[in-house]
């Protein structure tokens, strides 16, 4: 009985997880920079959710941002440029068991990365999504990308850049399949929570653009947002996010949004002032891939056993016929 209940208290404190448990190493990003706070939302979140590091997994591609899972004590994948998404999926294929996070740029996700973008959404695999969007290409010292607004002075467009910025919200409301979108700005803390938080719940694809700053190359862009309150539109819902009281005394401009609206949801996308902040999008009915594809059952004994034989086959050199099979061991 006492080595039973023994056994009970151990198994609590080890699958009881605190902040630390989450937390490798010291970020390398700058001072003020946008991924710190995106970064502690994250770990708290894992705290909260109590996730197992064992069974969790960041995966990036290329960027300030993409140096996120080395920051987090769980599973990681540092990739390539452009190819986290890619990345994710296949590990979501192999193992649906796993809680996976994908923490991508502007310049990751939706330049060099762009195709892969499209089709994830279209494959609503359960995976939780973070677009950190600081409208440039910070690890390589400031170019354009293609969030950039129009007129931003880089180094690769001096004069200032030519193009309408694209707009990631109403691209990936636009594709077939989607099933979650939002939006956050990574200096209003407790919302960015709120959002991550609500993005790992919904079973799909969830998309979050994150407005994240980066002082180092475009220190004032977000600046008159900052400072005026009233140029952040809150979105709330009983079935998005409600805001706190505090929250709601200091950003007075707020619409109540029903997240399976998806007309609505692509009006307001479209607005970037005010910048809308909260859930736009959500269908819960969406099915996702690797449901339809029966992934777990991959995983099962008698598959991994026969497709290991057929691997194996391959390369088994068979006696000519007529010559004596030589038992292994004989
Ligand atoms: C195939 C390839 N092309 C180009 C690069 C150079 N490169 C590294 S990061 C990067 C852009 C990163 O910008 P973003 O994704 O917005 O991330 P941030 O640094 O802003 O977080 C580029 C072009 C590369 N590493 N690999
Ligand atoms: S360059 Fe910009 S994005 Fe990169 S770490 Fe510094 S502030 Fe952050
Ligand atoms: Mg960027």
């Amino acid at each position: 009985m006492t080595i039973a209940v023994t056994e009970c208290l151990l198994r609590m404190y080890d699958e009881h997880h605190e902040l630390e448990d989450y937390q490798s190493g010291v970020p390398r990003w700058c001072t003020g920079c946008g991924d710190n706070a995106i970064l502690a939302a994250v770990q708290r979140l894992c705290r909260d959710q109590n996730l197992r590091p064992e069974k969790t997994v960041f995966v990036s591609g290329i960027g300030c941002s993409s140096r996120f899972p080395h920051y987090m004590k769980t599973y990681g994948f540092h990739g390539i440029h452009g190819r986290a998404l890619p990345v994710a999926e296949g590990i979501k294929m192999a193992r649906p068991d796993l809680n996976v996070f994908v923490n991508t740029g502007d310049g990751d996700c939706c330049s060099i990365g762009a195709a892969h973008w499209i089709h994830a959404i279209r494959y609503n695999m359960n995976m939780t999504v973070m677009l950190h969007d600081n409208q440039i290409y910070g690890l390589t010292k400031m170019q354009a990308s293609p969030t950039s607004p129009i007129g931003t002075r880089s180094n690769t467009t001096p004069r200032g850049s030519y193009l309408e910025a694209l707009n990631p919200l109403t691209v990936t409301l636009g594709v077939q399949n989607v099933s979650f979108v939002a939006q956050a700005v990574d200096w209003i803390p407790e919302l960015l929570y709120d959002i991550i938080s609500a993005a790992f719940h919904h079973k799909g694809f969830s998309f979050v653009r994150i407005i994240q700053r980066c002082p180092e190359w475009l220190p004032t862009l977000f600046e008159p947002w900052i400072k005026n309150p009233e140029k952040t539109l809150l979105l709330q819902h009983e079935h998005g996010i409600r805001l706190s009281p505090t929250l709601a005394k200091v950003y007075k401009n707020q619409q109540e949004h029903d997240p399976a609206n998806l007309n609505r949801a692509r009006e307001i996308a479209s607005s970037s002032d005010p910048i809308p902040v909260g859930i736009l999008y959500r269908n819960p009915k969406v099915p996702c891939y690797e449901d339809e594809r029966h992934a777990g059952q991959l995983r099962s004994t008698k598959l991994i056993k026969t497709g290991l034989e057929r691997e194996l086959d391959k390369f088994t050199v068979w006696p000519q016929q007529g010559e004596k099979r030589v038992q292994p061991g004989a």
